[in-house]
């Protein structure tokens, strides 16, 4: 069986929030058409303590963009965003969650990221995931959301690491584009990885 994974569509990744994304909210109808198609939905969210290892403001004299050694793990630092139980951690509003089985947090351990929706950026933490799937009978998984060089990247890699079928449904992603080929390479280094690469209208038109 096939199932979607939604990663990290929450407001601070959206146009007005603090991490935003380039059009990060022509994903949300995108997504929506795309949920009439798979009978298994999951979604990811980034959530994090506010005094979170990733944000620069918890850092003296360390500025957005900077890079840090975080517990022995190259860390780029980031604005505040996606703290827990607040506004900008909560999913686009627009957004439709009836279908879904179940919402894994990550990023919630202050002393580690976690850009992937399965493990921590030093693979000890382990969200559940994969457990949760493997045990629902999910062999394929598609992938979609935010943002296409951190969390989608990174849950496509362990997705494949896992043995898990996996396509990355590219339209239906955006990137944060620090550098302005961060898309085209994350969609490139997904594909080498084994990833299938697909454009939403495939899955509607003949999935
Ligand atoms: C993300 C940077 C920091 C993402 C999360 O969802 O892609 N990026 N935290
Ligand atoms: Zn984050």
């Amino acid at each position: 069986m096939k199932a979607l994974i939604i990663v990290d569509v929450q407001n601070d990744f959206i146009p007005g929030g603090a991490l935003a994304v380039k059009e990060g909210d022509h994903v949300v109808p995108i997504i929506n058409e795309l949920q009439g198609k798979f009978d298994f939905i999951v979604a990811t969210q980034d959530w994090h303590p506010a005094d979170h290892g990733s944000f620069a403001a918890n850092h003296p004299n360390k500025n957005v963009g900077d890079f840090i050694d975080l517990n022995g793990v190259n860390q780029i630092l980031w604005p505040v965003h996606c703290v827990r139980d607040t506004k900008g951690a909560e999913f686009h509003p627009d957004l439709r969650t009836e279908k879904w089985k179940a919402v894994f947090k990550k990023g919630t351990n202050p002393k580690v990221d976690s850009y992937s929706g399965f493990f921590d950026n030093n693979r000890m933490g382990d969200t559940g995931l994969s457990v949760f799937l493997k045990q629902n009978g999910i062999e394929e998984v598609y992938a979609c959301g935010l943002a296409t060089d951190y969390c989608v990247k990174f849950t496509v890699l362990d997705a494949i690491s896992e043995g898990f079928k996996t396509t990355l449904i590219a339209d239906a992603t955006r990137a944060v584009n620090i550098r302005e080929d961060d898309y085209l390479q994350a969609v490139d280094e997904m594909f080498k990885a084994g990833a299938k690469v697909v454009m939403a209208e495939e899955i509607l038109y003949f999935g």
